[in-house]
């Protein structure tokens, strides 16, 4: 077996929470008067591993499940053997203008074999047949996300039905509970069903056996479709195991029937083979076996209880309240369409919850992934872009909230990832494509770690991803000031120094180091050259090439990742000689250009976008998620920033949008920012809440927005804490408590009549507290451990 890198953020509670516990309660659930008819219509419920949609039918119902590690293929290396010898020549042709011939070299020798990746697989769907149902009344479908279960409640005559549906993070199953107010109502037939991937066969079979094993289980044993010339090699199992109250249960070949029962209990659990990106030598079947022993003898009550607790010690650390209206009696698919119409600042509130449910949902410590594009809920076999890592924005996104939504230990999975990253496929791709030392990571990857660049030079040439990331790696340490974390995450900063050490070239006629080749994802200048063209990595037409050197991006990702890997080395004390090359490398960056409109400048050369409305803002990285632009320090940078969003426009994706409310709260603009979050609810959100609109659900939006939420409310960069700093006139009146500062802080705060009335802090680390409401400063020494309250100017309470 291979070794497995587990980590633990520490996180430290030295106080009970600020305020009481009573807003985080009964309204901060989603419900329907109606059953799902498709899939953006289910429920999200998970625990990081497992994750279920549930549709709540009356007469059919549909549970679709995942497992975070059942991928298409097995363990592969994409990287490209004798690739870093084209290097010289692709910089050649990039310093002399030859675009196309550049983009031509890269894609004949730079992609990774594989061009594309693997992609996340659904696993099963759980059917329950019930017997036809006349006259439902009083249906309702829910789910709370303070105690992460949903429900499904009717009354089909005098009989109440009830069901429950959760995941346990503390016992690894899904549970189902079947209830009715009359004994011996409770009849079904149930099914758990194999995916067919249409794109790999004609029929189920090849991949997929289910199995139906007296007296009362199902099970489905599969196993991962051959891709791209990658070997099916993950094996998964899955297992339903029903027991009733009264009535009866029979197992018929692949159908399990219950008749006349009082209530019944549906427990799944499912399992590959998977240990990590190279190793898939575990029993899958053996796994879920274990599941099951461990659970025996316990009751329905006391796991739900114990999956309740794991859940609100994280989800209730956080309270927050933007005011209500008659809105919250609306079912939730309605008020998604009259936000922008009919006042419901409670619906802000509800989306941030939800991020943060999402996020606990998705990516909790000891999961073996990250929340991938759509966290882990996938119906497709073969889904939009793979359902896998896209990391030139929307994995970075997915993790805006982790630190300041006080669910810092749901990071873990993903300094999981960076940490092999850095050990393994990121080493080998710096190696065989660069011929450089340290690691690195393009524009994608996925369960198996591929770090080269894929699907095309016009996207996979972004190789800044991996130090994105790592700025997100530092930051944890930032917020919790736990030297052990540090120490574990140093080599990923440091591999990723040395490798833009060894790679940045100096501009032949700039005279500044650029990285090269570069892009700013995904966007096209308009330059001479660019025009359609036939793509022949990807047989598409394309509007032209992106390559380039030092996009603005990449030189703001630079400029940070350099100043984190100096403090991470100062603070450990090692590595000052390379300290001191990275602090002067990143003095001869390219610097960030203002244009002759007064925009910010996207590409060194001064090029406009191809598409001006384009949804990456790459080039504003500087002003958020990165922090050495803002109104107050740099000011001109600042209003180019401003102008060149409002060049980009209001629209976009989801997660473009939810990105945008993030700018906007940065730029100190409360009432944009509100605007683009209602933009953002009214045109990318779908009925569960979730973003995408247009073709498929992305998770990236929905964590994005509920980010650009909490930025509005609250933020901390520059060594300053901002209470406030974009509060829309929408919201008058609020309070939130649990929210975390940089520098190891958490607070509480309320504001009535859009004015801060009192703030409380509590100091985890001991550091020294700036805070700013508007243009009122305070600035204090605090005690590790110590609380202090202020009143809404800012002046200590005793
Ligand atoms: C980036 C975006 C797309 C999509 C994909 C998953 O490529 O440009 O809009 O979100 O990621």
């Amino acid at each position: 077996m291979g070794k497995l890198v587990h980590l633990t953020c520490v996180v430290i509670l030295l106080n009970p929470p600020l305020l009481s516990q009573s807003d985080t309660s009964s309204h901060f659930v989603l419900w329907y008067a109606q059953p799902a008819t498709e899939w953006n219509e289910a429920l999200p419920i998970g625990n990081g591993r497992l994750a279920a949609m549930v549709f709540g039918g009356i007469e059919r119902e549909r549970v679709q499940l995942n497992e975070e590690t059942f991928w298409s293929g097995g363990p592969y290396d994409p990287s490209r053997p004798g690739a870093a010898k084209s290097l010289p020549e692709i910089r050649r042709l990039i310093f002399s203008g030859e675009y196309m011939r550049a983009h031509t070299l890269y894609a004949r020798t730079q992609m990774g074999m594989p061009v594309e990746q693997m992609k996340y697989a659904p696993l099963v769907n759980l059917l329950l047949f019930f017997p036809s149902q006349r006259e439902v009344t009083a249906y309702r479908r829910e789910l709370d996300l303070d105690k992460a279960v949903a429900s499904v409640t009717y009354n089909v005559g005098d009989v109440a039905y009830r069901r429950e549906y959760f995941c346990s993070p503390v016992d690894q199953v899904i549970l189902i509970r079947l209830t009715a107010s009359r004994p011996g109502s409770i009849s079904f037939v149930a099914n758990l069903q194999g995916v067919r991937n249409i794109e790999h066969s004609n029929y189920g079979t090849d991949y997929f056996m289910m199995d139906g094993e007296p007296p009362n289980t199902l099970v489905v044993r599969g196993r991962s479709a051959d891709y791209l010339g990658v070997p099916s090699r993950l094996r998964y199992y899955c297992r339903l195991e029903v027991s009733t109250e009264g009535g009866t249960v029979s197992v018929d070949a692949i159908d399990l029937r219950v008749s006349g029962a009082d209530a019944a209990t549906l427990v799944i659990s499912a399992a590959t083979n998977f240990v990590s990106y190279r190793d898939v030598s575990a029993n899958a079947q053996r796994r879920v076996k274990a599941t099951f022993a461990r659970i025996k003898g316990k009751s329905y009550e006391s796991i739900k209880a114990a999956h309740i607790a794991e859940h609100q010690r994280l989800f209730r650390r956080v309270s927050i309240t933007l005011g209500s209206s008659d809105a919250a009696a609306i079912p939730t698919d309605r008020r998604i369409k009259t936000f922008t119409s009919h006042p419901d600042p409670d619906l802000a509130a509800l989306l941030y919850q939800f991020g943060r449910y999402v996020l606990i949902s998705s990516s909790r410590s000891g999961s073996l992934t990250p929340a991938n594009l759509q966290g882990k809920w996938n119906q497709d076999s073969n889904p939009m872009w793979d359902s896998k890592y896209t990391t030139n924005i929307n994995t970075e996104m997915n993790y805006w909230i982790v630190e300041s939504a006080n669910l810092a230990e749901c990071l873990d999975p993903l300094v999981k990832m960076m940490i092999e990253i850095s050990r393994g496929p990121g080493v080998r791709v710096a190696r065989t494509h660069y011929g450089a030392p340290g690691w690195v990571l393009h524009q994608n990857t996925d369960l198996f770690l591929a770090c080269a660049p894929m699907d095309g030079p016009t996207w996979g040439t972004f190789s800044t991803a991996g130090a994105w990331l790592t700025t997100q790696m530092w930051d944890h340490y930032v917020y919790n000031g736990d030297t052990a974390y540090l120490r574990k995450i140093y080599r990923v900063l440091k591999g990723s120094v040395e490798f833009f050490l060894a790679t940045l070239v100096v501009h032949p006629t700039r005279k500044v180091l650029v990285t090269c080749p570069s892009t700013s994802p995904e966007n096209f200048p308009k330059r001479e050259g660019n025009g359609r063209y036939y793509d022949e990595i990807t047989g598409l037409d394309l509007p032209g090439t992106s390559i380039c050197a030092g996009s603005t991006i990449d030189m703001e990702i630079l400029r940070a990742l350099f100043a984190d890997f100096a403090e991470s080395s100062t603070v450990l004390g090692v590595d000052a000689r390379i300290r001191t090359k990275a602090l002067a490398a990143r003095a001869r960056l390219a610097p960030l250009q203002i244009n002759n409109k007064g925009l910010l400048d996207e590409w060194l050369e001064g090029w406009e976008s191809l598409e001006p409305q384009h949804r990456h803002l790459s080039h504003l990285w500087g002003l958020f998620p990165g922090d050495h632009i803002n109104p107050r320090d740099t000011p001109q940078l600042a209003d180019a920033v401003r102008k060149s969003l409002n060049a980009r426009g209001d629209g976009a994706s989801g997660w473009s949008q939810a990105w945008k409310i993030n700018l906007w709260a940065r730029l100190l603009d409360g009432e944009r920012a509100f605007k683009l979050l209602g933009n953002l609810v009214t045109e990318n959100t779908v009925p569960n809440l979730f973003s995408g609109g247009g073709r498929v659900m992305q998770v990236d939006g929905t964590l994005g927005c509920a980010s650009g939420i909490g930025e509005m409310l609250l933020q901390s960069h520059s060594h300053e804490i901002a209470l406030l700093p974009a509060l829309p006139s929408a919201w008058k009146e609020g309070r939130i408590s649990g929210m975390r500062a940089r520098d190891g802080f958490e607070l509480a705060f309320q504001w009535q009549e859009g004015k801060l009335v009192s703030v409380t802090v509590n100091s985890l680390l001991g550091k020294n507290c700036r805070l700013r409401y508007g243009e009122t400063v305070s600035e204090f020494a605090t005690t590790r451990g110590k609380r202090y309250t202020l009143n809404g100017e800012l002046v200590l309470q005793h």
